[in-house]
């Protein structure tokens, strides 16, 4: 199990907190091995004296900042390094003597100096990690101190998401040295520091996580909780429990208990209810007072009042039946990659509004933490996913790998727990699944994560046949993806219904539970017109969908409980014959401009939502 907790970092009347976002130093290590940072200890003085630094924001990739094409490309090491400034009274005060440096995330792999003493590493490109710098901090000169981040993109068999690396040997063909990064997905290998950095304070007793559980009995909001203290066995905890007015709706004493609020306001599904994504807020209070010490920690947690569950033919968000209508995204845009950015993150809820979207998959890892909270307050229901994506490898399957995963799942179980747009994990996306070893590997990921949260239903999603899946006997959910008339029988709009209903009919005969198609769709060119339709052109997308849409409306009174198009945007990806500047099987283009196809399922959406 995992050390401790990861709440997000926010401002408390106990808290303190600075942003290190910005222009960050940067310099990729370009030696040969990849390894001269590490011979020549760049994390033990100022990066510039190493050699040529560059200019670097972060948040952002670092592929698509420069003209360098071999930094666009590049795979191992890079370095990142800011001076910090930092209050004195920090250092001087002893309620604020607890000091934290947090990573929203970093791809793939970290490691991370304070004034050149090492203080965490963390395999894993898309969740947090931290590191308690106090004592580093307290015993520096001034206020100010040196972080240095190095970052390995680099992706094999026993990474999350698995690649390979291929060495070219023929010196006929290839420079001497020469390797390629393969990937076994869809989307173009970003790296770099994605998520804030920041530092942040807190007592040196102090709270450090919060469990809550939410039930409901008829108009009676349960909200079960848990606070874990760090720092001393003796204190004592109470919380209050707000409305969105400020008002009180409960209180309690102690590190566990439940709360009762009466007519609660229910957390709700975007367009589900007049207030969607309704949330209290859970005031916590711990304290500590000795004859040695006495602290206060005051932590503000959210907390949606809402239950989850699956049956044989439904997916019940507080005992009425939820259909999933919504997309598939990516963290993706020009320039900033897979970075974080506010004016993308506002626009795309926006879209998602405006499409009538009432969920997504965040295929295929975890996403920022700004963006789940977001989901949380607007309604958003998220399948959230792991960033399990390409589990193809025969390695891949073996127990370096399993163990590993199980360790992704707690972390992103960890940072998630709480949410209430969170209503499914999601272990995988496409791993061949057909194969025996597959059994024994999903079976033990989701056994794992149903320990970890039993309050949640788990699934993976699948391409592979409803006869030969090894790992569908364990999921709650089945997820189907398929690309009729499009990597099969390409060109043939007339196969869609026939091939998706036995699809359909197949699956549920074969497990009896409900059904989700996670992702459909066509790479469309925006702009690009042919009727007939042919493929490529928004004709063709529209009719694809169409067609899909037709089989859905005939399944949905049945067992199937929702559709995810395939994607919501165009994304990058690794180049290929069979893409064109990236994937073209969003509804928007990647600067989030509509083809026609976002007509069709605006027009859908809104009625669903409607109940028409
Ligand atoms: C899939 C993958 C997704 C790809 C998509 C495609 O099945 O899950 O990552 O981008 O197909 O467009 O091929």
């Amino acid at each position: 199990a995992l050390d401790g907790g990861m709440l997000y970092p926010r401002d408390t009347p106990t808290r303190e907190m600075k942003e290190l976002n910005g222009i960050w130093s940067f310099r990729a290590d370009k030696s040969l091995q990849r390894d001269e940072g590490f011979q020549k200890q760049w994390y033990k003085r100022p990066l510039r004296e190493t050699g040529p630094v560059i200019d670097m924001p972060v948040p952002a990739s670092y592929n698509d900042i420069t003209q360098d094409i071999t930094l666009r490309d590049f795979v191992g090491w890079v370095w990142y390094e800011k001076d910090v400034i930092f209050p004195s009274r920090w250092v001087e005060d002893k309620s604020s003597s607890r000091i934290v440096l947090r990573i929203g995330s970093a791809h793939y792999f970290s490691i991370v100096w304070v004034n050149g003493v090492l203080v965490t590493q963390h395999e894993g490109g898309h969740l947090p990690f931290e590191a308690n710098i106090t004592s580093l901090l307290k015993s520096s000169a001034d206020s100010s101190c040196r972080i240095t981040i190095a970052v390995n993109n680099t992706l094999t068999p026993h990474t999350l998401p698995p690649g390979s690396i291929q060495f070219m040997s023929d010196s006929s063909m290839y420079p001497k040295g020469y390797f390629v990064q393969n990937i076994e997905f869809d989307f173009f290998n970003y790296a770099g520091i994605h998520r804030p950095v920041v530092m942040y304070t807190t007592p040196s007793i102090y709270i450090d996580d919060i469990t809550v559980i939410t039930d409901i009995q008829g108009d009676i909001g349960l909200v079960n909780y848990e606070v874990n203290v760090a720092g001393s066995d003796y204190y004592s905890v109470s919380v209050t429990l707000r409305d969105q007015e400020g008002q009180v709706a409960a209180m309690g004493l102690g590190s566990l208990g439940q709360l009762k609020v009466s007519n609660a306001n229910f957390w709700w599904p975007y367009m589900m209810s007049e207030n969607p994504g309704y949330q209290y807020t859970l005031e916590v209070k711990m304290t500590t007072d000795t004859e040695f010490n006495s602290f206060v920690d005051i932590y503000n947690l959210p907390v949606g009042i809402r239950t989850v569950k699956v049956s044989e033919t439904e997916f019940l968000i507080n005992g009425k039946p939820f259909y999933f209508h919504g997309v598939n995204k990516h963290e993706d845009y020009d320039v900033r990659g897979k970075g974080l950015d506010w004016p993308l993150i506002i626009k795309d809820f926006n879209l998602l509004k405006w499409l009538g979207a009432n969920s997504f998959r965040t295929s295929h890892y975890p996403y920022a933490e700004e963006i789940m909270d977001l989901c949380d307050k607007y309604g958003i229901v998220v399948i959230d996913e792991c960033p399990g994506v390409g589990i193809r490898l025969p390695e891949s399957f073996g127990n370096q790998s399993l163990q590993h995963h199980l360790v992704v799942m707690e972390e992103l179980v960890r940072r998630d727990k709480n949410r209430p747009s969170v209503v499914m994990w999601s272990v995988a996306n496409e791993p061949a699944s057909q194969l025996h070893l597959a059994g024994y590997y999903f079976k033990t990921v989701i056994a794992h994560t149903r320990e970890v949260d039993p309050t949640r239903p788990v699934t993976y999603v699948t391409n592979a046949r409803y006869d030969n899946d090894q790992g569908a006997p364990y999921v709650d959910v089945i997820c189907v993806n398929s690309y009729f008339s499009w990597y099969h029988d390409a060109g043939h709009l007339e196969v869609i219904q026939i091939q998706l209903t036995s699809e359909f009919e197949n699956w549920y005969e074969t497990h009896r539970k409900p059904i989700i198609q996670s992702e459909y769709g066509a790479d469309t060119i925006p702009g690009f017109h042919n009727d007939p339709p042919v493929m490529f052109t928004e004709e063709y997308q529209k009719m694809v969908l169409q067609n899909y849409h037709s089989v859905f409306d005939e399944k949905r009174k049945k067992y199937v409980i929702g559709e995810l198009i395939w994607n919501f945007a165009d994304f990058m990806t690794v180049q290929g014959v069979t893409r064109v500047v990236g994937n073209k099987k969003g509804i928007f283009t990647r600067q989030r401009q509509p083809k026609s196809s976002a007509f069709i399922l605006r027009d859908r959406y809104w009625k669903m939502a409607n109940g028409t």
